[in-house]
C-alpha cells in the first residue's frame, strides 16, 4: 500500500465530514444535494476541474451519450422544469451546459473540492472514521500537496469508467507526435484539421471519434481488432415543444425507469422468438431498426441474449444492414471491408458486450482519406509504435501526426481499486480492495464490500451498472445508501459492513444470473476480459433494474439483513 501512515500532525487536515463523496458526476452530485437537504456535513471530491464527471474527462471530438433523453437526466423537479434538450442524443457540448443549469440551480460547487485526487483511505477502527487521504493540486502546473480528511462515510461515485487502459504497446513512448487516450483528451481542444491521424480502438469512443475526424483530416487509419455492431442511433433535433421536453408525466417516467430492465422508461419486448412466425421476427426487426438506438436490443425478443439460433438470426439481418452501406470503387478491397466491417460470421453473439450507436461510421469508410487497418490476431496485429507511427506485422510502418488511443477502461472496478482502501483486520497489504478483489470481486448489493466498514460504491461492479441507464443507477442506489445512512444516524449507530456469508451468497447470485445469457463469449468490459491479467467473470448484475430495487429494498426493510451495525 502506497498510503502515508496519517498521523494527526502529519499533514493539512481539512475540517471533518460525516460524508465524503468521491467523483462530481451524476451520482456524485445528487447525493450531495440530498445529503445537504438533510442537515449533514457533506463535501465531494474530484480530480477534474469542473462538474460532469464522465462529460468533464471524454473531451474527444465527437463524444455524445448513447441514451436517449429524457431518460438521461436527473429526476429532482428543481431540474428538469425549465430545462429542455436540444438533442435526442445530446452531444459533450449540450452535456456541459447541462452541468451548468444543475450548478444555477444547486449550487454544489461551493461544496466541491475540484483538483483533488482521493489516493487511499484507512479505517480507524476506535472512531468509526474513514481517513481520507487526498492530492490537492496546487497554484503550481503540476505540482500537488498532500490532505487529509476524516469522514465517517465515504461513498465512491466514480462511475464504470474512472480509469483509462492503455495497452503496452511496445515503443509507445518513442512516438513523437500527439498522442492521447480518449479520455485525457486536452480540455482546451486539439486541431487535427489537415493531418494524418490513426485511431487504435472501435468501441463506443472510437466509434464517435472516427465519425468526427474522418471528414476532416487529411488521412484516417482505424485500427480494428473486433468489429463493433454499431446500431443507427437516429439522431434527432428536439424543441421546446417536443414530446421529450414535455414535462407532463415526467414524475410518473422517473417511477417507471427504476421498476424496468435497464433503467429507461420503456420496458422489454415481451415476446420470445419462438411465440412469433419467422416473417414477423423479421418485421419486428426492421421496426426496431428503423427506431434507432438501443433498443434494437433491449426490445428485441426475450431471448436474444441466451437463444444462439436467433442471435445468429439477428446478428445476419445486422451484418447485411452494415454491408449495404459499403460503397468503395475497388471491388477486392470492398470485398474486404465489408468481411472486416461486418463478418460473415458472428465473432461473438451480438449484445453481450457494448454496442455503439452509429450516426455516419460505416460511411467514413468510404471515404477516400479513410482507411481501415485489421489488427485481429488473423490479420496485421500491431508490432509496436515507433518515432513515426505504428507498425503492424506484415511490415508496413503506418506513419501519423497523431494516434488517438481509444482503447476503453479498467471499468467498474478499475476506480475503485486504484483508491489504496485499508481496511480492517489484516496486515496492510492484504487489506486494500485491490488484494481483496484480485480473484474475484466480492461486494453485497454491489455498493458495499466486507472488511471496509462504512464505504459504499454506486455504478460499480456487481450492480445492474453496464445495463442500466447511468442516471437510474445513480440515483436509486444513491438513495439507498442515504436511507441507510440516515437510518444509522436515527439509531445512534456508527458502522455498517456486510457479512462475508451475504457477499458470497450475492456473488453467487450474479454468476448465476449471468450464466443464462452469452455474455461469456465475448471479450469485453463487461467480464473484464478487455485487461489482461484482469479475473474474468460477469461484473454486472443481469436481472434487471426492477428485480434489483426490489432486493436492496427488502434488505434494509428487514433492518439491513446481510449487515452488521454497530
Ligand atoms: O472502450 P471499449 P470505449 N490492441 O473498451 C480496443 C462507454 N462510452 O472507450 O474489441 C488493440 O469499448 C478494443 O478491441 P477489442 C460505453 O459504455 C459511451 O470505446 O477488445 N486494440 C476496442 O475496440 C463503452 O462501452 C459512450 O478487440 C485494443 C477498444 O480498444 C465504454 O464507455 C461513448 C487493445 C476499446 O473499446 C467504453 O468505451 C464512449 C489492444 N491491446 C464511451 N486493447 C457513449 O455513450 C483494447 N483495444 C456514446
Amino acid at each position: 500500500s502506497t498510503i502515508s501512515s496519517p498521523e494527526p500532525d502529519s499533514g493539512p487536515y481539512l475540517p471533518p465530514l460525516d460524508i465524503l463523496i468521491v467523483g462530481a458526476g451524476f451520482g456524485g452530485i445528487y447525493q450531495l444535494h440530498r445529503f445537504r437537504q438533510l442537515g449533514y456535513t457533506v463535501q465531494i471530491f474530484d480530480s477534474g476541474s469542473d462538474l460532469g464527471g464522465i462529460w468533464y474527462w471524454n473531451a474527444y471530438p465527437g463524444a455524445r451519450v448513447d441514451s436517449e433523453v429524457p431518460n438521461y437526466e436527473l429526476s429532482l423537479p428543481e431540474l428538469y422544469e425549465d430545462w429542455n434538450w436540444e438533442e435526442k442524443y445530446p452531444g459533450r457540448e449540450e452535456l456541459r451546459r447541462y452541468f451548468e443549469h444543475v450548478e444555477r440551480k444547486l449550487g454544489v460547487k461551493k461544496d466541491v473540492r475540484f483538483g483533488t485526487r482521493v489516493v487511499g483511505a484507512k479505517w480507524d477502527e476506535e472512531e468509526h472514521e474513514w481517513v481520507v487521504e487526498a492530492r490537492q493540486r496546487t497554484g503550481e502546473k503540476g505540482m500537488e500537496e498532500t490532505v487529509f480528511v476524516r469522514a465517517r462515510f465515504v461513498v465512491m461515485c466514480t462511475g464504470f469508467a474512472a480509469k483509462p487502459y492503455v495497452p503496452e504497446f511496445k515503443g509507445l513512448d518513442e512516438f513523437k507526435g500527439i498522442c492521447y487516450h480518449t479520455s485525457r483528451w486536452p480540455q482546451s481542444g486539439l486541431d487535427l484539421s489537415g493531418k494524418k491521424v490513426g485511431v487504435v480502438g472501435t468501441g463506443a469512443s472510437g466509434v464517435q471519434i472516427v465519425q468526427e475526424l474522418g471528414s476532416v483530416v487529411e488521412q484516417l487509419t482505424v485500427f480494428q481488432r473486433t468489429p463493433n455492431m454499431a446500431l443507427p442511433m437516429r439522431q434527432a433535433k428536439i424543441d421546446e415543444s417536443s414530446e421529450m421536453n414535455n414535462k407532463k408525466g415526467r414524475k410518473e417516467m422517473y417511477v417507471q425507469r427504476r421498476t424496468t430492465v435497464g433503467g429507461f422508461a420503456y420496458d422489454r419486448h415481451d415476446r420470445s422468438s419462438s411465440e412469433v412466425t419467422p416473417s414477423d421476427r423479421l418485421s419486428h426487426l426492421e421496426h426496431l431498426w428503423s427506431r434507432g438506438g438501443l433498443r434494437f436490443l433491449h426490445q428485441n425478443f426475450t431471448d436474444l441474449r441466451s437463444n444462439q439460433p436467433l442471435n445468429d438470426e439477428v446478428y445476419a439481418f445486422w451484418r447485411d444492414k452494415v454491408r449495404e452501406r459499403v460503397h468503395v470503387a475497388d471491388d477486392r478491397y470492398s470485398a474486404w471491408l465489408k468481411e472486416k466491417l461486418a463478418p460473415t460470421l458472428p465473432p461473438h453473439p451480438i449484445g453481450v458486450k457494448r454496442a455503439s450507436l452509429e450516426q455516419n461510421y460505416y460511411d467514413m469508410f468510404n471515404l477516400p482519406q479513410v482507411k481501415l487497418v485489421s489488427i485481429a490476431e488473423t490479420d496485421t496485429p500491431i508490432v509496436e509504435f515507433t518515432s513515426k507511427g505504428i507498425l503492424t506485422r506484415d511490415g508496413v510502418e503506418h506513419e501519423f501526426d497523431a494516434i488517438v488511443l481509444a482503447t476503453g477502461f479498467d471499468s467498474l472496478t478499475g476506480g475503485i481499486t486504484q483508491v489504496d482502501f485499508v481496511g480492517t483486520d489484516l496486515p496492510d497489504e492484504k487489506r486494500t480492495i485491490r488484494e481483496k478483489w484480485k480473484d474475484g470481486v466480492k461486494t453485497y448489493l454491489g455498493m458495499t464490500t466486507a472488511g471496509f466498514p462504512n464505504l459504499f460504491f454506486v455504478y460499480g461492479p456487481q450492480a445492474p451498472t453496464a445495463f442500466c441507464n447511468g442516471p437510474t443507477c445513480g440515483e436509486l442506489q444513491g438513495d439507498w445508501i442515504i436511507t441507510c445512512i440516515t437510518h444509522l444516524s436515527s439509531h445512534n449507530l456508527t458502522r455498517i459492513e456486510p457479512l462475508l456469508s451475504a457477499e458470497l451468497e450475492w456473488r453467487q447470485r450474479v454468476l448465476d444470473l449471468s450464466s443464462l445469457g452469452l455474455w461469456s463469449k465475448a471479450r469485453s468490459w463487461y467480464m473484464g476480459s478487455n485487461i489482461p491479467g484482469k479475473k474474468i467473470e460477469p461484473l454486472n448484475w443481469a436481472g434487471g433494474v426492477g428485480m434489483y430495487v426490489e432486493i436492496c429494498r427488502e434488505k434494509a426493510e428487514k433492518g439491513y439483513e446481510g449487515f452488521v451495525l454497530s
